[in-house]
């Protein structure tokens, strides 16, 4: 039996890349996003190249309801899934604490925070009665340390840091591995969306930088997942080799 991983915001970046590359490695997949036309598209794709099934669960994070009704009515072949990765997520803006916008926040906490764990909540229930499974958190540097105008988007990876935690503690009963993955700076469509689709902003993060791409968070989260059943990374940061931490930087200008 081909073992089956699901995949939260698989449209793009981390979640885009982690398709393929559990693909590679023979996994059926059950890819979710709000976009259903990219979703259909990278299912054709993959389902041309590999030989591999692809379910397409398209729903909003953010819709308790659309979330749990959604894995529910996952048919029963597909619902022994072996493996979460419970990526879907944005930040938006990038603003002093007085000045951000407050919609801003309301949507980051809401993907970010709940519908983290309405995603996390559904699967766990599932792979509780089956004793076994390993979900894998998108957490972040910036849930480690707190960055100039990241205030929310840091909180709201703080808090995916602590809800990994405490899953871990609380899922060990039902031998359920919890994983958090901590990149920082990674050129995804990340930054297009943190800026509204100024790209020469979103550009602006990564100058003088060779950035994590998909494929680099995407190779760490498939080892994670390779290792033996005995064997669980807890949490795991990654970044690029010019980045120590949320701040410092080594960006290599105009060479
Ligand atoms: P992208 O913007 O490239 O991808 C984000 C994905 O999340 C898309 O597939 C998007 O799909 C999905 N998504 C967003 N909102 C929702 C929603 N409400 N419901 C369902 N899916 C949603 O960014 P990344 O791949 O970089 O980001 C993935 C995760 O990694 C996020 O949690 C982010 O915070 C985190 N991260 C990113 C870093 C970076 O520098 N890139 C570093 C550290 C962590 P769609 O729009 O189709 O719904
Ligand atoms: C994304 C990384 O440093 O831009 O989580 O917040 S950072």
């Amino acid at each position: 039996m081909p073992k089956i991983v699901l995949i939260t915001g698989a449209t793009s970046g981390f979640g885009k890349s982690c398709a393929y590359k559990f693909a590679t490695h023979g996994y059926d997949l059950i890819l979710n996003g709000r976009r259903a036309d990219r979703l259909q598209k990278l299912a054709d794709e993959i389902e041309n190249k590999y030989n591999v099934a692809v379910l397409q669960l398209p729903f909003d994070v953010r819709e308790e309801k659309a979330v749990f009704e959604s894995i529910s009515s996952i048919p029963e072949e597909w619902k022994a899934i072996d493996v979460l990765v419970n990526n879907a997520g944005l930040a938006l803006g990038r603003d002093y604490f007085e000045e951000a916008d407050i919609s801003d926040w309301n949507t980051m906490i809401d993907t970010n925070v709940k519908g983290f764990l309405y995603v996390a909540k559904a699967v766990s229930q599932i792979m509780a009665v089956r004793k076994k499974g390993h979900i894998i958190n998108m957490g972040s540097i910036a849930g480690k340390e707190v960055y100039e105008k990241g205030n929310v988007y840091c909180a709201t990876k703080f808090a995916v840091d602590a809800i990994s935690q405490g899953m871990r503690i609380d899922l060990l009963r039902h031998n359920i591995k919890v994983t958090s993955i901590n990149p920082g700076a990674a050129e995804t469509e990340f930054s297009l969306v943190r800026f509204k689709g100024d790209e020469g902003t979103a550009k602006q993060i990564y100058d003088g930088l060779t950035p994590l791409t998909g494929d680099d968070v995407a190779e760490v989260i498939y080892y994670c997942a390779s290792l033996p059943p005995h064997v669980c990374i807890n949490d795991l940061s990654i970044t690029c080799l010019q980045q120590a931490n949320t701040i410092y930087f080594n960006r290599k200008l105009n060479s």
